[in-house]
């Protein structure tokens, strides 16, 4: 990765590469645990992880919510001209990732360079020039493009969905957009193409056919990957589920929701999943739950770190910061063959209030340092403590003898009757639970 890229301005004065410095150091930009050379579990921290950073929160988002405008005014969006403004705010993100030290970065199409009220074509051509910039800005840092996706839910154009329209021209319009943000990617080396269903789902069924929805979500999911391939892509697709927001009822649920569709519609081949903490959350699921659920159907693409709030039901998408809730999925991540493809975007956001352009800065380092304890901690949870023979023996009756016989499939119900009938009571065998919770703590 090369030196610090900073463009016609320098944007955040006064910072200089972020440094990892150890636990002991007491300077808020530079890390204290993540170190991108340290190998955990076989592997470097950067490569387990693959850090990205989202444009949308970091470059576009300017802190608004449902009762006010954002109060950020940041310094590269302040030019009247579309495209000056575009070509700052990247000259701002690719100073950001090369100062922090990540490689990795994910977009919307409309991140990238403003849709505004341009038709289809005028886009197009800003977006081809967008990204021919951006494109020399990687060049030039060696900084990657860790997916790229398409705006389908932000445009009014798309308030009762955009593949699951009941409006066939909205599709269209959904198809061409796609198209645009797939050439996008394939252009700059995306190395995997993201659908997150924004409005994909319903609000009511009086006026909604579910399963003709459904079917079109499908189709249109063929069409892009059989476009994508078409154009040489080989990387992977992800499904991002979430259970509701925009949608009461969204379609991409869950992650086993989201796996029974792509099985149901023959796309299991070419995507997997892109979990996202607060969406578990939202789903009432644990962030650990959904990874475990991908990595038993060999469905771990990619992750969308964050952290949602306990007290209330909205995708806050704060920046992660819980060592025991990380930890958790460390264990899942280093017992299993941990990411296809994908790595850890952080689609998180600074809060409305953090109005220093050093916030962004501090809430991503504190993010990789959280990730990076966390891996520390499960390694060695994994290689000291008895944690995985625990949970192994409570299945031991399954190794051998009738139980080995059952899981080969080899017993009947009426099997199992005789052997019920001429064994004694089933002893009662504690599951451990507080013992395990109070292990993690001893590691942390
Ligand atoms: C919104 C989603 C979105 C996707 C990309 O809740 O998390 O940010 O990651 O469209
Ligand atoms: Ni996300
Ligand atoms: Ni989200």
């Amino acid at each position: 990765m090369a030196e610090v890229l900073i463009g016609s301005e320098e944007y955040f004065k006064g910072i200089g590469k972020i440094h990892f410095e150890g636990k002991d150091s007491k300077n808020n930009l530079a890390f204290k645990f993540y170190d991108p050379s340290q190998t955990v579990a076989g592997k470097s921290m950067a490569d387990h992880f693959k850090f990205a950073v989202a444009y949308w929160h970091s470059f576009c988002n300017t802190g608004n919510d449902p009762f006010g405008d954002g109060p950020k005014q940041y310094p590269w969006d302040q030019s009247s001209d579309i495209l000056t403004r575009a070509k700052n705010k990247a000259d701002a993100a690719f100073e950001f990732y090369t100062k922090l030290g990540v490689n990795y970065f994910c977009f919307h199409d409309v991140d990238l360079v403003d849709e505004g009220d341009a038709d289809l074509s005028t886009y197009r051509k800003r977006l081809d020039e967008i990204t021919d910039y951006t494109k020399a800005k990687m060049d030039a840092s060696g900084v990657k493009l860790l997916w790229g996706t398409a705006n389908l839910f932000s445009h009014p154009r798309y308030m009762n969905g955009a593949s699951t329209n009941p409006d066939f021209h909205v599709v269209a319009y959904a198809g061409a957009q796609v198209k645009n943000a797939i050439d996008a990617t394939i252009k700059l080396g995306g190395e995997n193409y993201v659908f997150w269903g924004g409005r994909e789902g319903y609000m009511s069924l009086l006026n909604t056919d579910m399963k003709r929805e459904l079917d079109h979500m499908a189709q249109f999911l063929h069409c892009a990957k059989d476009y994508a391939r078409n154009q040489g892509f080989t990387g992977t697709f992800f499904i991002e589920p979430k259970p509701m927001e925009p949608s009461k009822h969204q379609y991409d649920f869950d992650a086993a929701t989201v796996i029974g569709f792509l099985r149901a519609y023959g796309l299991d081949n070419d995507f997997k999943l892109n979990l996202e903490t607060n969406h578990a959350t939202l789903a009432n699921h644990t962030m650990e739950h959904e990874i475990q659920v991908a990595v038993d159907n060999n469905m771990l693409g990619s992750m969308d770190a964050n952290r949602g709030d306990y007290q209330n039901g909205w995708d806050t998408d704060q920046f992660p910061v819980d060592l025991y809730e990380l930890t958790q999925t460390c264990l899942i991540l280093l017992e299993s063959d941990g990411f296809q493809g994908g790595g850890i975007n952080f689609d998180a956001k600074t809060r409305r209030n953090s109005t220093d352009l050093e916030d962004l800065f501090i809430a991503h380092i504190g993010g990789m340092d959280a990730f990076a304890r966390a891996m520390l901690i499960a390694e060695r949870i994994l290689e000291e403590s008895d944690y995985k023979k625990i949970r192994k023996s409570r299945y031991s009756t399954f190794d051998n003898g009738s139980g080995a016989e059952f899981e080969k499939g080899n017993l009947s119900l009426n099997d199992l009757s005789k052997i019920a009938h001429s064994s004694s009571h089933p002893s009662l065998i504690s599951g451990k639970q507080e013992m395990l919770e109070y292990l993690i703590n001893q590691y942390i």
